[in-house]
């Protein structure tokens, strides 16, 4: 049976601000966290977060080509933003609740890029 996982879709914002690069393996909990977008990775590739607890990420596209972030298992309204692509250059912030633990995989569903490893999880503790 499939387990149906909830992400409710907080806010959606388009900006041009700069955003300072973390250097930490991965991203969470709460709070807001920057993933850079370029080929053919998310960087970081993990993020932390507690169900209930927002968390904001800045998306940042660095690469050349355009890319996505898709919770691929979530089905829930409002995931559309989150699929939306960014073009090179491009920043975008979205606010993620999760209200289940679990492990969530995403990937950029541009084609080829998560096979050729563009590929994250968001590991959600209760
Ligand atoms: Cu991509």
């Amino acid at each position: 049976m499939k387990r149906v996982i909830g992400l409710a879709l907080v806010g959606l914002i388009a900006t041009v601000a700069v955003v300072a690069e973390s250097r930490s393996s991965h991203a969470g909990v709460g709070g807001t966290s920057t993933i850079v977008l370029e080929e053919m990775r998310f960087t970081p590739n993990r993020i932390d977060a507690k169900v209930g607890v927002p968390l904001t990420l800045q998306l940042t596209n660095k690469g050349t080509e355009r890319h996505d972030l898709n919770f691929e298992a979530l089905h829930m309204s409002g995931l559309g933003a989150v699929e939306s692509i960014l073009e090179p250059g491009q920043t975008r912030s979205i606010t993620l609740t999760f209200d289940q633990p679990g492990t969530h995989t995403f990937i950029c569903t541009l084609p080829g890029h998560a096979a050729a490893g563009m590929t994250g999880a968001a590991y959600v503790t209760p």
